[in-house]
Formats: structure tokens, C-alpha cells, sequence
């Protein structure tokens, strides 16, 4: 058997690349694979053109001479039983002939199947692509890509304009927020934020505290109940200095209940609480009497974007059974990707109040808007602000 090297062509159309082919390897040459892609676009989707893309190989023993076929590169056409060997040039011209004939539906054949699959999988394939790399998770990456295969048209999906567009609506209808603002409350609204360790949660709650007095001029008040550690304690207390709110540290819940009555004329009350792993059982017990005691408005789950998926959902498991009833998404700045965000409100089912997005209290923090997010995760670039 002949070895004979295998080229590769590309053109813009597919035309073009069979001429290529052609031109170089002659008519006999033998076609070992097709497709087209799209070059040059923002990824994959905007801008950038077509190119086809045609590997060949020059066909080592013209089958006339030879009376057989060479079948190392044809695994489309499938080789005769037998050609009987003939000295006939009128046989051997016939043959020619039939061979050609074959070739070119073959070449007809590869053309159409690359052709119908060109348009609907690339488009989707590279929004399969994209998404994966912002860390959205494989299932909700196949849910999204098969709305889209429903939603759209082959021609709309050329569109980058509308892919986009319909891929945003897609992924926001997903992020449940409280983008129209929370729940009204009469009087003193009372607002804890709980979860795992490290996640940001004193540095989130100085944030509020200086957006409402600073910004809303509200009556703000604090209460921590984070007392393990002494640095947790004064870290709050720098922060109430400056912005100069009261806080309070109680011990236990019967003091954190007298603290917020304390507190019932002023218009928020924050709660700090410590960090709880999710897997500490005792303490998470400790911390639901607390949540009882103060039976706050809010409870915001504190969670970093940064967090593991395995980390993500035993934190939503466990806290939600402590009553929260939003997702603040802290470190967004830190991770490498918005997917985290989309992940955590398809698992928890919880809406997101807050986003952060860096150290720097009162600025590195927003009201979390579905669309503003989604568009992140399109866009893949971490600027929510
Ligand atoms: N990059 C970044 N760091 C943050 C953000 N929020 C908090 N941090 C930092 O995370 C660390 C832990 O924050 P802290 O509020 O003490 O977390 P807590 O243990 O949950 O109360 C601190 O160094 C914060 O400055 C954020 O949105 N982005
Ligand atoms: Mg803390």
C-alpha cells in the first residue's frame, strides 16, 4: 500500500476549496474530510467569516492502471466486491468514467452534510463553548443551548445580534433577584447575613450599613453575634466607628432579641453573625436559635463566587434550612468567570439581592439585576457595575 500525504485546503467556499484540491492533487484526488467554521469572531459569535476546509490526498494508484481501488483514504465509498482486471482500453475508459462519476457524488454528498450541519451546531456549539467557559455548569449549559435550538431559526442563529439577545433573555429568566427591590416592611426592617467563613460578610454588611445612613439617609443600626474571635468584633466596630452607626455585641439570643427592640424605631438593623461551616452541625443549631430569637426580614446567605460546586451546594443545602431567603454573591472581582452566579440561583432557587465585587466599603457592591448579570456571562467579562 502507497502512503501518500494528506493536505489540507481552506477557501471561503466550499467551491473554491475543491478547485484548490484540484489544482494541486489533480482530479483523482481522494477526499478524506470536510467541514467549515467560522474565523475570526469574538468568541464565536460576533463577526469573522466562513472558512471550508477541505483535507485531501492525491490518489497514489489511479485505479484505471491498476484495476482495484485505493480504499486507504475512502471510507465513504464502499470498495467493490471485485473489479476484474481488464487490458480493454474501451473497459478500462468506462471505468474511468464510473469512478469519476462516483467521485463527484461523493464530493456532492460530503458537500451537502457539511453544509447542513454547518450553521445550526457551530453557532450553538460555540455558545456551548462559551458558556462552559464561564463555569456554568454542563446541565444548565445543555438546558439553555437546547432552548436556543428551539427558540431560533437556523437563519436567526447567524444572527449575532439575535443569538445574543436571545441568549441573555434565556440566562436571565434563570437569575431570580430582587432587582424591583425587596419586600416592603412596616417600620424597622431587621436583616441577618449568614454563611460559611471568609465569604465577606462583616465587610458586605459595613457596605449596607454605609449605602443606607451614607446614601438613603436612614437610621442604620448593628449587631454582631460573631464573638469567637476578637478581630471579628473590632473589625465591625472600626467600621460602625466610621460610619458611624451604633452596634452591639450580644453573647446570647435572649440578648440579641433585647438589642434589636432597643432598636425598633430606627428604619435597618443589620446582624453580623460568625462563620458557620456548613458541615458544623452544633454550631449551625446555635445559630438557628439566633435566627429564631431575631426573626429577621432578610436572611441573605452570604456566598463567594469563588466557591467550588461541591462547597456551592452543601452551603445552599444546609443554609437554606436555617432560613435564608436570598443569595448575596460576594468576590465576583476574584473569580475567574460569571457562571458561579447562574449556578448558585439555578441550585438554590433563591433570588440574589446583592452582588460584590471588591474589598473597597461602601462602592464594591450592587443590587443584583438579572440581565446585568447575564449580559457578564455573554459578554464573559466580570464588570457587573
Ligand atoms: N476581592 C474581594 N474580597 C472581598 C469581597 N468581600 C469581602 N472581601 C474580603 O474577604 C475577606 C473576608 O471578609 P469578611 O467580611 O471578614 O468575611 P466574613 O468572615 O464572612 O465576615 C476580607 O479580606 C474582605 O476584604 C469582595 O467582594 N471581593
Ligand atoms: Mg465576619
Amino acid at each position: 500500500m502507497i502512503e501518500t500525504p494528506v493536505k489540507t485546503y481552506q477557501a471561503t467556499t466550499m467551491a473554491q476549496a475543491l478547485a484548490q484540491v484540484k489544482r494541486d492533487l489533480g482530479r483523482d484526488a481522494i477526499i478524506v474530510r470536510t467541514r467549515s467554521y467560522r474565523k475570526g469572531r469574538l468568541w464565536g459569535l460576533f463577526g469573522g467569516r466562513n472558512i471550508w476546509e477541505v483535507s485531501a490526498t492525491a490518489n497514489a494508484r489511479p485505479p484505471v492502471q491498476s484495476g482495484s481501488y485505493s480504499h486507504d483514504y475512502a471510507p465513504v465509498v464502499k470498495q467493490p466486491a471485485a473489479v476484474p482486471p481488464t487490458d480493454q482500453p474501451a473497459a478500462s475508459a468506462e471505468m474511468d468514467t464510473q469512478v469519476g462519476h462516483i467521485r463527484r457524488m461523493v464530493e456532492a454528498l460530503l458537500t451537502m452534510q457539511s453544509q447542513s450541519v454547518s450553521h445550526t451546531p457551530t453557532e450553538l456549539q460555540a455558545v456551548r463553548d462559551h458558556l462552559l467557559k464561564q463555569e456554568v455548569q454542563e446541565e444548565i449549559v445543555t438546558d439553555v443551548v437546547h432552548q436556543l435550538s428551539q427558540d431560533l431559526t437556523g437563519r436567526q442563529m447567524e444572527d449575532p445580534r439575535v443569538l445574543g439577545e436571545s441568549l441573555v433573555n434565556r440566562i436571565s429568566e434563570r437569575i431570580l433577584t430582587q432587582q424591583s427591590g425587596q419586600p416592603a416592611v412596616e417600620g424597622c426592617r431587621i436583616s441577618a447575613l449568614i454563611g460559611p467563613t471568609g465569604v465577606g460578610k462583616t465587610t458586605t454588611i459595613a457596605k449596607l450599613a454605609a449605602n443606607h445612613k451614607l446614601r438613603e439617609g436612614r437610621r442604620v443600626g448593628m449587631i454582631t453575634i460573631d464573638t469567637y474571635r476578637i478581630a471579628a468584633v473590632d473589625q465591625l466596630k472600626i467600621y460602625a466607628e466610621i460610619i458611624d452607626v451604633p452596634l452591639h455585641v450580644v453573647l446570647t439570643a435572649g440578648e440579641l432579641k433585647a438589642a434589636i427592640d432597643s432598636m425598633r424605631d430606627y428604619d435597618v438593623v443589620l446582624i453580623d453573625t460568625a462563620g458557620r461551616s456548613q458541615y458544623d452541625r452544633l454550631r449551625l443549631s446555635q445559630l438557628s436559635g439566633f435566627m429564631r430569637a431575631a426573626q429577621p426580614h432578610d436572611v441573605h446567605l452570604v456566598m463567594a463566587a469563588t466557591a467550588g460546586r461541591a462547597a456551592m451546594s452543601s452551603t445552599l443545602e444546609r443554609f437554606v434550612q436555617l432560613g435564608a431567603n436570598s443569595v448575596i454573591v460576594t468576590k465576583l472581582d476574584e473569580a475567574t468567570a460569571c457562571g458561579s452566579v447562574l449556578n448558585i440561583a439555578a441550585a438554590g432557587k433563591l433570588p440574589i439581592s446583592f452582588v460584590t465585587t471588591g474589598q473597597d466599603v461602601p462602592d464594591d457592591i450592587q443590587p443584583a439585576d438579572a440581565r446585568r448579570l447575564a449580559k457578564c456571562i455573554v459578554e464573559g467579562n466580570l464588570n457587573v457595575g
